[in-house]
């Protein structure tokens, strides 16, 4: 039987759900093709401003908040290193956006750096900021790769963080002011737009836990604080984008995971319930107008004290589309002395996988299953994955790097993308994260993520094995 009488025999039974990775992948092996994922499939590569631009204080840009974490909190980095240079992106943007283009990438997700927009947070506008994005966007047009934008991937300015940044109900203010000026300066020609990045993350890792910008010292108050304000901006910018933007195709991105109890055990399945909660459900509820999930995880209570009359409505916001960001799963037990989820993570060395350098475990059923999830709310109208990738160990061997795992994960988790477009679920797009190295956050720039390697002390570009599949791919 052929890969494609395979596929459809099993969406037409329903087995889809029933054929596990190995089968899945096999079918799709060596054959994955792009145009079975249909003509108005959307293919790119993701990045972020702080993982990529460096240029820190060039041009009138003011600090960010992980400009002033990752100089003053040096610690609080692996590596100790920061973003100040990064990639360079701020010089080397129209040689990348070329190699884009000669890589046959078509679309080109990236965030606009707030700080280099507005120094202060808000108030006085800095044009050279705005410059940058217009000489970014028309060289990527230019070059025939779409930009697709992110208005914030985790770098508030360090003048708003100091007034208690999301924590801040003023936030919601601050951040309408930004997201109207990016829409006014860049809306005629940006019609691809995502609010936010993974909210999750950094208020958990950074008002939470204190690991990523703002830093300090873990805080429940300031985590349900920020929740609630990042959760009323999403509507709030969703809102303004609309206005702004003709045309506009406005989404927000996620993370995402499945969550499994360990060894199946009741109790473990609860935990992984409430996990659920915090992972996958905390931000997109309230977003689709469901409120926030406080049945389910009762410590959620404490947000509402921030909620204020007519905040419920404001929460919501009718998006075109919702940005799922899958790498890995979580396998959890009950365990009630940690606070808010009564549950610990299963350390991924003993779920017989494959890990990456990051420690994360390969799953690629989990993107199949986190698309199932995240496709079953009726608020949900289209779903595109925003970010996947792998770090991988990259080793450079008489010039190439010869990544063949990068190329077998993205595989196997695009047959896993298949195998729910299939069964009819609205997929629209693919980004792979990410475009080239970078600064991975509190991990500083060992993880590698990228299909085009970067040498830091040249700023050369090297297209990995990886990065020439996706391109011959994409050609196809
Ligand atoms: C995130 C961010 C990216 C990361 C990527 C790899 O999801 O954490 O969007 O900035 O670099 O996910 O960890």
């Amino acid at each position: 039987m052929t890969r494609e009488e395979w596929l459809k025999l099993s969406a037409a039974l329903s087995l889809g759900a029933m054929l596990p990775a190995n089968v899945i992948a096999a079918l799709s092996d060596n054959e994955l093709k792009r145009i079975d994922f249909g003509k108005d499939f959307i293919w790119g590569t993701a990045t972020a401003a702080y993982q990529i631009e460096g240029g820190w204080n060039e041009d009138g840009k003011g600090e960010s908040n992980w400009d002033h974490f990752t100089h003053y909190h040096k610690h609080k980095i692996k590596t100790h290193e920061n973003g100040d240079v990064a990639d360079d992106f701020y010089h080397h943007y129209e040689s990348d956006i070329e190699l884009m283009h000669k890589m046959h990438i078509p679309a080109h997700r990236f965030s606009i750096g707030w700080s280099r927009l507005l120094p202060q947070g808000a108030g006085q506008v800095n044009q050279k900021g705005i410059d940058f994005y217009n000489r970014v966007i028309d060289k990527s047009l230019k070059e025939n790769v779409a930009p697709w934008v992110t208005c914030y991937h985790w770098d508030i300015p360090q003048a708003l963080e100091a007034k208690g940044g999301w924590t801040n109900r003023d936030s919601i203010k601050w951040f309408e002011e930004y997201v109207d000026l990016c829409g006014r300066s860049f809306g005629d020609r940006v019609k691809n737009w995502m609010v936010f990045n993974e909210p999750m993350s950094f208020t958990l890792a950074g008002y939470m836990m204190g690991l990523h910008a703002p830093g300090g010292t873990i805080s429940f108050d300031k985590f349900y604080s920020s929740t609630h304000h990042v959760v009323m901006s999403h509507g709030a910018g969703g809102r303004i984008l609309r206005e702004r933007v003709k045309d506009a195709n406005i989404g927000t991105t996620f993370s995402c995971m499945p969550v499994d109890g360990w060894k199946d055990k009741p109790a473990n399945k609860e935990a992984a319930k409430r996990v659920d909660v915090m992972a996958n459900r905390l931000f997109i509820e309230p977003v689709l107008g469901m409120g926030y999930p406080v049945q389910d995880l009762p410590a959620l209570k404490h947000i509402d004290k921030y909620i204020l009359e007519g905040d419920k409505e404001k929460m919501k916001f009718d998006f075109d589309y919702i940005g799922v960001q899958n790498y890995t799963r979580w396998m959890v037990k009950n365990f009630p002395l940690v606070p808010i989820v009564h549950a610990l993570n299963i350390p991924p060395q003993k779920l017989g996988h494959d890990l990456t350098e990051m420690g994360w475990e390969i799953y690629p059923e989990g993107m199949y299953r986190i698309i199932k999830q995240f496709a079953a709310y009726p608020g949900v109208k289209k779903i595109y994955l925003t970010e996947n990738g792998v770090a991988v160990k990259d080793e450079m061997i008489n010039g190439e790097i010869n990544d063949v795992k990068r190329t077998q994960y993205i595989k196997d988790y695009l047959a896993q993308v298949l195998r729910a477009k299939k069964e009819g679920i609205d997929v629209g797009g693919y980004f792979i994260w990410s475009f080239m190295d970078n600064f991975e956050w509190a991990e500083g720039y060992r993880p590698k993520l990228g299909i085009v390697a970067v040498d830091y002390k040249t700023q050369q570009r090297t297209i990995k094995a990886s990065g020439k599949w996706f391109s011959e791919f994409l050609k196809g």
